[in-house]
């Protein structure tokens, strides 16, 4: 039998983060509203951490507390047992007039009653003032076991030291660091172990949440990965064949559908992630709006990644690999490149003397470069990296590292192969989704996995 979920308290000041912390924990955009001002949460909302039909945690949502050092006041002011908090707040609740005078509070401390434990989380930019020790002691009295959450510091103005040397003093020991918008598995781990920690009866609960989300995690990046694998395959096996002398405009055509091509690859990861609209503009994140700023087709992308051009590997840099296959054998269709060519990739220029069996006069074919492809590989992973990690960051938009994911000169050995399956590509108008593909990008996938593991 499932026992009943723990019932979990969000509160704090207002404009503290609260709404962010829960939208975090269930990994959605789509709860609540958050704005930076005070007074955007105004009644307590809840939701579910669930395991299927199993609802393990609920989370309330909390309006901030605004007028603590009135309700101190007030409440000192109440008849009842000088050492009976939960009395007194239930006084308070009691009356009328009260309530209606302390709307906000009166809606907390409820909540706090019917919690099993809270989470108060401070903005820890702010100074420790009174009417935050206020907050403390009135929360204090409601007799929960509590958590206090040093938010934003990641700031230089944090002021962490402060808050931990307050919060002792009234007897609240038990605090974490937590990033609001942090999805690092890490931190959050931390936070259902404290829970655990502090809430014996709920110790299987918990540790069964916490095996949940770390299958999820693994499952979602595995999920991530194989995105990004299936696009490389697709582009890495895109081909088109152009008269020489209208390959410019099939090239553009070509480029468009790469573009689109890894748009699709970076909404999934979003979605993945579970990145509402309004997220992707988030300035954690390398992209912009959801989109990566920079075509991946222009040679400044491609410096920025330290990627080389001007050999094999940066073949043609925003131009594609066209390899000519009307000039008697093969050469490049730009002169410049045919050098490079030889020795490095004659493996590929024997597939198509082999696969174009008759051989068009001024005909070239058009595939995307390696160059561009270490591109679009590399800033996915980093994508990717940036949405586990996300909140961790600093808080300075984050720029594309410009890493090159295989400084090596050559792409891993499933992406060359890919250049001889055009069939592997649903780019192309031959496409067959077999089962070679499958275990192509699977292997891939691992080499990612690798990959990624270092970034
Ligand atoms: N950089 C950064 N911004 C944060 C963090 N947590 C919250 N914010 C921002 O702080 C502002 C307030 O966040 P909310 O989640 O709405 O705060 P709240 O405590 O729910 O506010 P009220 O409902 O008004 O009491 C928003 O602009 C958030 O984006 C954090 O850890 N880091
Ligand atoms: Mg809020």
């Amino acid at each position: 039998m499932t026992p009943r979920p723990l019932k979990l308290a969000v509160v704090g000041h207002t404009n503290t983060g609260k709404t962010s912390l829960v939208r975090t924990l269930l990994r959605s955009s789509e709860f609540g509203r958050v704005a930076d001002r005070g007074g955007t949460t105004r009644q307590v909302t809840s939701s579910t951490l669930a395991v299927g039909e199993d609802v393990l945690i609920e989370l309330f949502d909390s309006p901030g507390l605004e007028n603590a050092p009135e309700l101190i006041d007030t409440l000192e002011a109440l008849p009842g047992a000088r050492h009976d908090g939960p009395e007194r707040i239930a006084r308070l609740l009691d009356d009328e007039d009260l309530r209606e005078r302390f709307d906000h509070e009166s809606r907390v401390l409820e909540l706090m009653l019917q919690a099993d434990v809270a989470l108060y989380v401070i903005d820890a930019r702010e100074p420790v003032l009174e009417k935050y020790q206020d907050e403390l002691d009135i929360l204090g009295q409601c007799g929960k076991p509590m958590i206090a959450v040093l938010n934003f510091t990641a700031s230089p103005a944090s002021r962490q030291a402060q808050w931990r040397d307050a919060l002792a003093r009234v007897r609240l020991h038990s605090v974490l660091t937590f990033d609001a918008v942090v999805r690092d598995p890490a931190t959050e781990t931390r936070l259902f172990e404290k829970l655990a920690g502090l809430l014996d009866e709920f110790d299987a609960l918990i540790t069964r949440w916490l095996e949940h989300r770390r299958n999820e995690e693994a499952n979602r990046a595995q999920a991530a990965l194989d995105t990004i694998a299936d696009m490389l395959i697709d582009l890495a096996a895109f081909r088109s064949t152009a008269p020489e002398a209208g390959q410019d405009i099939v090239w553009e055509k070509m480029q468009e559908r790469v573009r689109q091509r890894e748009q699709a690859c970076v909404d999934t990861l979003l979605d993945l992630y579970r990145f509402g609209r309004e997220d992707r503009e988030d300035e954690e994140l390398p992209t912009s709006g959801g989109r990566w700023e920079d075509d991946p087709f222009d040679t400044e992308t491609l410096r920025h990644y330290g990627i080389r051009t001007g050999t094999w590997t940066g073949i043609g840099a925003g131009t594609g690999a066209a390899v000519d296959v009307g000039t008697g054998g093969l050469t490049l269709g730009t002169g410049t490149l045919a050098g490079a060519l030889i020795g490095t990739s004659a493996g590929l220029l024997r597939s198509f003397g082999k696969s174009l069996t008759a051989r068009i006069r001024g005909k070239v074919v058009l595939m995307i470069d390696d160059a561009t492809l270490r591109l679009l590989a590399s800033r996915q992973i980093e994508l990717l990296g940036a949405l586990i990690r996300r909140g961790h960051a600093s808080q300075t938009p984050m720029r594309a590292s410009g890493r090159d994911l295989w400084p090596e000169r050559r792409l891993p050995r499933t992406l060359r192969q890919a250049r001889y399956y055009p069939e592997w590509s649903s780019l192309n108008a031959n496409h067959r989704g077999n089962e070679e593909r499958r275990r192509a990008v699977k292997r891939l996938c691992r080499q990612l996995e690798r990959l990624r593991e270092g970034v």
